[in-house]
């Protein structure tokens, strides 16, 4: 897939259904906890730095972002979970709006879910992957922040996510680095079977 950099908008940063874009393009949506690198990861793919909001706290992302990908697709950016600070009112707030969004969207074709290379999956990280598979919603699981480990172990750490997460053999896993980026080519081509 080719993506001018220069053809990105947000379209909306939405909370309801209500809110959602009316548009024909396939979305694709970011799913993982707070602080894993949901925006970091579509900032690094569409060659940008500062599109999507980042921070180095967790619970940057508070509300659903609709990106238009240069007329091509949709990425949601979607908030974390996991992050124990955020207030139990809000904690369920964001969950309403995410399963609301999972589970009514007609448009979602697939779900990127990040799992940061270095740790086991938590038990969200689980709950999510279960989730997805019982609402069946194609998935794709992208391990994140590659570049904080060795090279020789990225396989073993590869295999144990793919282990843990009881990964389905039709789901996809892949490792990557924002900084290195050098898997964008081949990640757009994976997004872009499912569209
Ligand atoms: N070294 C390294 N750091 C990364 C990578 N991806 C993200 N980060 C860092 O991780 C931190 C969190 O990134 P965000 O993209 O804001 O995380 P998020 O998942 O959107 O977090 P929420 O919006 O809170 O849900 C930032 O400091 C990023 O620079 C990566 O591949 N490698
Ligand atoms: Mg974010």
């Amino acid at each position: 897939m080719n993506i001018n950099p220069n053809h990105i908008d947000l379209i909306i940063s939405a909370v309801q259904e209500s809110q959602y874009p009316e548009t024909e393009l396939s979305e694709v949506a970011l799913s993982g906890r707070s602080n894993v690198g949901k925006s970091t990861f579509i900032n690094s793919m569409i060659g940008r730095k500062n599109m999507a909001r980042t921070s180095q706290q967790p619970g940057k992302t508070q509300t659903l972002n609709f990106y238009n990908i240069d007329n091509q697709l949709i990425f949601v950016d979607v908030p974390g979970y996991g992050y124990a600070k955020v207030s139990k009112v809000q904690r369920e707030k964001f969950g309403k709006m995410i399963e609301e969004y999972l589970t009514q969207r007609e448009s979602l074709q697939l779900v990127i879910q990040l799992v940061d290379l270095r740790h086991d999956p938590t038990e969200d990280d689980v709950l999510m992957y279960n989730y997805l598979k019982h609402f069946n919603i194609p998935t794709v699981v992208v391990c994140t922040k590659e570049d904080k480990i060795e090279k020789g172990k990225v396989k073993k750490h590869i295999k144990n996510i793919k282990e843990k997460l009881k990964l389905e053999p039709v789901d996809s896993i892949i490792s990557y680095s924002s900084i290195n980026n050098n898997k964008q080519q081949q990640i757009w081509y994976l997004i872009a079977s499912y569209l």
